[in-house]
């Protein structure tokens, strides 16, 4: 700030007088108006209203004047740096107003042009009719059991009365992930080839009564083809406890086939062999398409049975003794049953599928028809 001066000639202060005062104001106005947008109009207030703007620095020399000169050149100086301020309120909202109305115009979104939807997904139906089995046995109050897919060969084999020597051994082509070693009796190990390992791990985990649904992938070494997979699902069940028979498995057999194919759906039982099993049996569901009416009338030829009336299911029976033994369970005291089926094959009689490599191939527009069933 200036030092005082006494001899003071109004006159002789540039900045302060009247005319200068007023160009600085219009100079100053006619820049606002000219600020085409708010980042102008911000430079033009830093220029003619900031600190270092010309009627800032005319204001400073004020305290300069002498007492009977500071009132007219402080209103003079006032009364324009107020219509400069009240000219950049006026722009601001006006500038402002305009972004807003161009904002609305240029941001506008046409709600009615038509779009490019992402297509829909939908869950494999593997998934939902594994997930649908279990819960038919979960309202049971069966306990859903899990096991891994890299199994020890004592658990797929041995502890299921399936020796290295045993024939059985064999029917299940197998993919070996480490040999057995041959001076001991290590086991080796596999990938799993069937659910049934699950029952060993269950029944060594817990105290009768066990009551379990397995189920989870498999390998074999099986080709790709229209009714094989090398990696397929299978669901397992096993119930021992105290006094179980031949009719309680097929009593859960008849219930989950009418939980799934619908009221009045039977099963039939043929003999079989599985050596974790003793009786085995096939079981076979009555064809819930012809309900049997194919059978023998070449004129009502059914695709589901081959017009056999029965469709067959899986493998089941009482769980062998021996087994129940190799799992530390009472064969005196407990018994049980155990069934075990294949979830793509189910698929392929349940919705026509004809060729299971449509289940593999990971085409959505096979899986989409079946859509989001949960
Ligand atoms: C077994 O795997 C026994 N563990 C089932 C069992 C459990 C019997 C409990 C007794 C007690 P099997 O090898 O038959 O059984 O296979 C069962 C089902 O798996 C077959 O009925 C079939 O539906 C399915 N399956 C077998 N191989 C394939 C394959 N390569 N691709 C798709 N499904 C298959």
């Amino acid at each position: 700030m200036s030092a005082p001066n006494k001899s003071y000639d109004p006159v002789e202060v540039e900045a302060l007088k009247p005319e200068q005062i007023a160009r600085m104001r219009d100079e100053a106005l006619a820049a606002i108006a000219a600020a085409g947008d708010l980042a102008a109009l911000h430079e033009v207030k830093v220029a003619h209203a900031g600190d270092r703007s010309p009627l800032a620095l005319a204001n400073r020399e004020i305290g300069a004047l002498p007492p009977h000169a500071k009132a007219d050149a402080g209103k003079r100086v006032g009364g324009a740096r107020g219509e400069v301020k009240r000219a950049l309120g006026i722009r601001q909202e006006e500038l402002e107003a305009e972004r807003d109305e161009r904002v609305l115009v240029e941001e506008a979104v046409d709600v009615t042009l038509p779009l490019d939807r992402e297509p829909a997904g939908a869950r494999h139906p593997l998934t939902t009719l594994m997930e649908r089995i279990e819960d038919i046995f979960v309202a049971m109050g069966y306990e859903v059991a899990e096991g891994p897919e890299v199994e020890s060969e004592w658990l797929n084999f041995d502890a299921l009365n399936i020796a290295p020597d045993h024939p059985a051994r064999t029917m299940q082509d197998t993919f070996f992930v480490e040999s057995a070693a041959t001076d001991d009796d290590q086991s080796g190990v596999v990938l799993r080839t069937h659910t049934s390992p699950v029952q060993i791990r269950s029944m060594l985990d817990r105290e009768p009564p066990v009551y379990v649904i397995c189920p989870g992938r498999v390998y074999r070494t099986d080709e790709l083809d229209a009714t094989h997979t090398p990696v397929f699902h299978q669901v397992e069940l096993l119930a021992v406890d105290e006094g179980l028979t031949m009719a309680d498995l097929k009593g859960t057999l008849d219930h989950m086939v009418q939980s799934l194919f619908g009221e009045g759906m039977t099963t039939r039982l043929r003999p079989n062999y599985f050596p974790f099993t003793e009786p085995s049996a096939e079981m076979d569901m009555e064809c819930y398409v012809c309900r049997g009416a194919s059978v023998g009338d070449p004129d009502r030829p059914c695709r589901t049975c081959g017009s056999e009336g029965w469709i067959e299911l899986g493998g089941c029976g009482m769980v062998n003794p021996r087994v129940l033994t190799a799992c530390g369970v009472d064969p005196e005291k407990y018994s049980g049953f155990a069934f075990g089926f294949g979830i793509e094959r189910m698929l392929m009689f349940r919705h026509n599928v004809e060729d299971m490599r449509d289940m593999v191939e990971g085409d959505v527009r096979f899986t989409r028809p079946f859509g989001m069933e949960i």
